[in-house]
């Protein structure tokens, strides 16, 4: 396993749309078992492949609270099947805009379906901190950040405070 360097904005490679892969194998589990341990280092709830620099539609997520023990999840070729009609409002943060926290509103609720690590089908509905993360992250597959939702002036502003840490 091996740490991966993280993108921030404005790194152009965020905004590519991610490639379906073919299926999970040993290389793709590798590159999953490197995103969940760059995920921990970071660290963060959920990353998606194309922040380390791989534009292929694979998401890694673990949202175990600190005492509680790990619980990786692996979502390859995700697809949402359903969303409701409700939307519900979380304060979203993002390792490759970092340090900047802002209210976005979503569907409370999404079904969806992926391939496991093993390369399984599943189906699953999600609601509460896993809707709001698997949406933050299928975003990112389509080249969408949560800093995107918002106003232009506040989308801005937050690039620029990104770019000023970089330079600190
Ligand atoms: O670690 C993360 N925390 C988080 C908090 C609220 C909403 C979404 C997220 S995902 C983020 C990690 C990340 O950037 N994933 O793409
Ligand atoms: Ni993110």
């Amino acid at each position: 396993m091996a740490l991966r360097d993280i993108l921030v904005v404005p790194d152009p490679i965020l905004k590519r749309v991610s490639e379906p892969v073919d299926g999970v194998d040993d290389d793709l589990r590798a590159l999953m078992d490197d995103m969940l341990e760059t995920m921990y280092a970071a660290p963060g709830i959920g990353l998606a492949a194309v922040q380390v620099g791989v534009p292929k539609r694979v998401i890694v997520m673990d949202l175990a609270k600190p005492d509680e023990e790990a619980q990786p999840r692996y979502y390859v070729n995700p697809e949402i099947t359903w969303a409701s009609e409700e939307l519900a409002p979380y304060e979203e943060g993002c390792l490759s805009v970092p340090e900047i926290y802002e209210e976005v509103d979503r569907p409370a609720k999404v079904k969806l379906r992926y391939l496991d690590y093993h390369g399984k089908a599943v189906e699953e509905e999600a609601e509460g901190l896993f809707a709001v993360c698997i949406q933050h992250e299928m975003d990112h597959l389509q080249g969408v950040l949560f800093i995107d939702h918002l106003s232009r002036l506040k989308r801005e502003q937050a690039v620029k405070k990104v770019k000023k840490q970089k330079a600190a």
